[in-house]
């Protein structure tokens, strides 16, 4: 079998040729005020997604990069929170499950401050949103003055980033807690296997998958898990969308959501800066929140950073791509930089086929190299672990991640994502966030050297 690793060297052409490719996916997938993540598999507004589109997107068209964070944030609920899917209405249920009728935002999350003018689901996804306003904003920062861009978005995104540290602090020790699979955007990592076990799955005969209709069974999730994430759906749902009230059986403290906490809180800060308010909060939140990541989260045997199952206050021992994302944390101690280093360079998350990282540890009981997030590698991870490194100035090592997503990108049709054993395709094709990255990479390459030390640059 020919590896995408195969592929020849990249030259001017054949960038020019990639960048038109990406660009060509963002074009078609763009639905009037926002992007959805593939036209076949997920056909509404995704919240994680369109922060990573719009990354890509400012290289094409910085006002319509705008308007992809402002369509998502216009769904945002009183509570604050941004909602992890904005539904289309004039896309029909049936092509998508869980659809509108099963969230019931606007009548079931009223309490909590939902829209009741348009659909969302109920729960959030990582808040990559001010790191995306605030690279949106530097890509065409006339433009954004001429729509008071930042302005407009600063009260939503500080809000937003008040309902993650606030309502959102389940543990208690001053991290944000994800309550569903689906918030990571991991949706069925093994990290998440022994919480869910608690769960109670939904009958079988309650509900009727969509993703089937397009992706392949061995590339998804299970049934019994889409029982569990249903179940904690509706008892949420039930509950009227409320942390206060809501009894949260699955409770975690995930190392990806928080790092993008402490990125995002970097870039509110500058944005903050710019708008005129006060940036020195925000500034120690981000420091904050390190050391707390640190202090909750670091596995000295596991070499990286675990996620803390919240219900049994102890840390699941699953290695997982979410485990690297810290490295975006600029004052992360040195010491643990180096040792992320040694693991992402160990057995765990190297292969011959490619440097993009995988989703889930090689050596780990639970890898499953096509099934979603058991192990195959991600375009968007990949992209956060490079800026990571270049962070922290290991950039030798950024260079050949940022090479393989280069070349396994056009080389997949954007992928949604590959089976990091043999570099091959796998999951939807023309994905945005793919296409967004390689787009970023690609328009980027001239501040790659000065980003070290700030991941916001
Ligand atoms: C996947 O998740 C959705 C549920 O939110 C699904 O499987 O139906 C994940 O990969 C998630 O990270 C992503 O945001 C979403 C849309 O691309 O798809």
């Amino acid at each position: 079998m020919t590896s995408l690793l195969d592929q020849p060297a990249r030259t001017v052409a054949a960038d020019l040729t990639l960048r038109r490719g990406a660009a060509r996916v963002l074009l078609d997938n763009w639905v009037g005020t926002g992007t959805v993540p593939s036209r076949t598999l997920y056909p509404h507004q995704w919240s994680w997604d369109s922060a990573f589109i719009a990354i890509g997107l400012r290289h094409l068209s910085a006002r319509r990069a705008q308007h992809e964070l402002e369509s998502l944030l216009s769904a945002q609920w009183a509570d604050g929170r941004v909602p992890h899917i904005v539904f289309n209405s004039s896309v029909p249920n049936g092509a998508y499950f869980p659809s509108p009728d099963f969230w019931q935002s606007s009548t079931a999350g009223a309490g909590a401050g939902a829209p009741t003018t348009l659909e969302t689901s109920g729960i959030v996804q990582p808040p990559v949103h001010a790191l995306a306003a605030w690279l949106v904003h530097r890509a065409d920062p006339d433009e954004s003055r001429r729509r008071s861009f930042l302005p407009r978005l600063y009260p939503r995104l500080a809000a937003w980033h008040r309902y993650l540290t606030k309502r959102r602090d389940l543990g208690g020790g001053g991290l944000a807690a994800i309550v569903h699979p689906w918030e990571p955007g991991m949706d069925n990592s093994p990290c998440w296997d022994a919480p869910l076990a608690r769960i109670t799955p939904a009958g079988p005969g309650s509900f009727r998958r969509a993703d089937l209709d397009h992706g392949h069974p061995a590339d998804r999730p299970t049934d019994l898990d889409y029982g569990r994430y249903v179940q904690l759906a509706v008892d949420y749902r039930d509950a009227g969308y409320d942390d206060r009230t809501a009894r949260h059986p699955f409770a975690l403290e995930d190392p990806c959501v928080n790092a993008l906490l402490i990125a995002s809180e970097r870039a509110l800060a500058e944005i903050a800066a710019y708008v005129g308010e006060e940036a020195t909060a925000h500034e120690e939140r981000a420091d904050q929140l390190t050391e707390t990541l640190v202090t909750r989260l670091w596995d000295d045997e596991a070499g990286m950073f675990l996620a803390r199952d919240l219900v049994s206050d102890t840390l699941v021992r699953e290695r997982s791509v979410a485990g690297f994302v810290p490295l975006l944390a600029p004052s992360l101690p040195e010491e643990l930089v180096e040792r992320l280093v040694s693991t992402l360079d160990g057995p765990g998350f190297q292969t011959d086929s490619t440097d993009l990282v995988p989703s889930y540890d090689l050596t780990g009981p639970a890898f499953d190299p096509t099934r979603y997030w058991r192990g195959p590698a991600w375009f968007n991870t990949a992209w956060l672990v490079e800026r990571g490194l270049r962070t922290h100035g290991h950039r030798a090592r950024a260079d050949r991640i940022r090479a393989s997503i280069l070349k396994t990108a056009g080389a997949s049709q954007f992928a949604e994502y590959v089976d990091p054993t043999s570099g091959e395709a796998r999951g939807a094709r023309s994905f945005s966030w793919t296409a967004a990255l390689t787009l970023d990479l690609l328009s980027t390459e001239a501040t790659c050297a000065t980003r070290d030390k700030d991941p916001i640059r």
